[in-house]
């Protein structure tokens, strides 16, 4: 076996010096053709690693570097030209508003660049859907922007992350995506950005739109059956080249035997705006109007939400006479994506008709 070995090698070595250079420095005709996709990594599940393929759920988010991920899916270069960036590398439970804004800033001046047609932002499932909504609503551009994340690591059996970007990127490529707003691809599903939230906490079917995906992608092809409605993206009247900072605004949850301990604690922290996670149709417990109604008298903004969020929304002046109180209502928007919507909406300091026009729209 040895000789054998002693003589195959040096014809195996012949072989490679006789081979042509195969040279990365000249854009093949294919790849010129091909888009150019960026995926910024941010951390999350999608970038996790656990102890065992047997580890679905229990693993260490935020642990592979964005080579590495785009290393793992070699397909990506049949979809399009594709480079990584590393942003952050964090659990998205711990995202704060600088790196909304740090995020938003690279989104915006990427999609400036003619050598960049879409974006893609792979993303912890946990805050995924603040993310979307934020860019959603301050980047001024109509090329694809995808955020993606996964519910499984990828050293995990059936992990869910590799196809996820691999859709994801499918996506961020099509023409056909352009001018929808921020999407999220999950599952199978692209989601508008505005309407998505994750609803289930462990299984890979796990992101929801109350008012339905916009479209599916399936082997690296987009099929569309909405569009969004509501203001985003280019048509918004907010842009992140204009926004320094965020306001504080906070989210207290309605219950049983509610008082207000939070919303005077938010207050106190110096709270914006507080979004009151209401019960059933944005509900305020009676103890806590007269808080408040003070509250808004200092100055803060009132805005109810619900609790309840699959299909419905708070209606105005029902369970609370919200045109006397100068209360705002959250509409559609779940508790998360109110406080998104409210911190952009003060950054422009309205007022609280101005403020509810703005719910209405967005
Ligand atoms: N901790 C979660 C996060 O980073 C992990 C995930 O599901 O992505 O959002």
């Amino acid at each position: 076996m040895k000789i054998l070995l002693n003589r195959i090698a040096p014809l195996g070595l012949l072989l490679v010096l006789l081979m042509p250079p195969v040279s990365h420095a000249r854009t093949t005709d294919a790849e010129a053709k091909l888009a150019n996709v960026v995926i910024l990594a941010t951390g999350g599940t999608i970038a996790g690693a656990g102890a065992s393929a047997a580890n679905s759920a229990t693993y260490q988010a935020a642990k592979v570097p964005v080579e590495q991920l785009v290393a793992g899916v070699p397909e990506l270069k049949d979809l399009a030209n594709v480079r990584g960036e590393q942003v952050f590398q964090v659990a998205s439970e711990s995202f704060t508003n600088d790196n909304l804004l740090q995020l938003a800033r690279q989104v915006a001046k990427l999609a400036k660049q003619a050598d960049v047609d879409g974006i893609v932002i792979t993303h912890g499932t946990d805050t995924l859907e603040e993310t979307a909504y934020f860019l959603n609503l301050v980047i001024h551009s109509d090329k694809p922007v995808v955020l993606v994340g996964s519910m499984r690591p990828g050293t995990a059996m059936s992990a869910d992350g590799m196809l996820n970007l691999y859709n994801a990127v499918a996506v961020a490529r099509d023409a056909t995506a352009r001018g929808k707003g921020v999407l999220a691809v999950m599952n199978d599903e692209i989601h508008s950005g505005r309407d998505v939230s994750k609803a289930v906490n462990i299984r890979t079917e796990a992101f929801k739109s109350p008012w339905g995906a916009l479209g599916m992608v399936v082997e690296g092809k987009s099929y569309w059956f909405r569009a969004p409605l509501k203001r985003h993206t280019t048509a918004s009247e907010f842009d992140i080249e204009k926004i320094d900072s965020l306001p504080r605004v906070d989210i207290a949850y309605g219950y049983g035997n509610l008082d207000d301990t939070a919303y005077q604690a938010f207050a106190k922290a110096g709270a914006k705006a507080i979004i009151h996670a209401g019960t059933g149709n944005g509900s305020v417990a009676a103890p806590v109007v007269p808080t408040l109604k003070a509250l808004r008298a200092d100055g803060l903004q009132i805005i109810r939400s619900s609790r309840v969020n699959q299909g419905g929304f708070v209606l105005r002046n029902a369970e609370q006479p919200d045109d006397a109180n100068d209360w705002v209502v959250a509409h559609d928007l779940n508790p998360q994506k109110a406080r998104i919507l409210a911190m952009v909406a003060l950054t422009g300091n309205p007022d609280s008709q101005a403020l509810q026009r703005i719910f209405w729209e967005y």
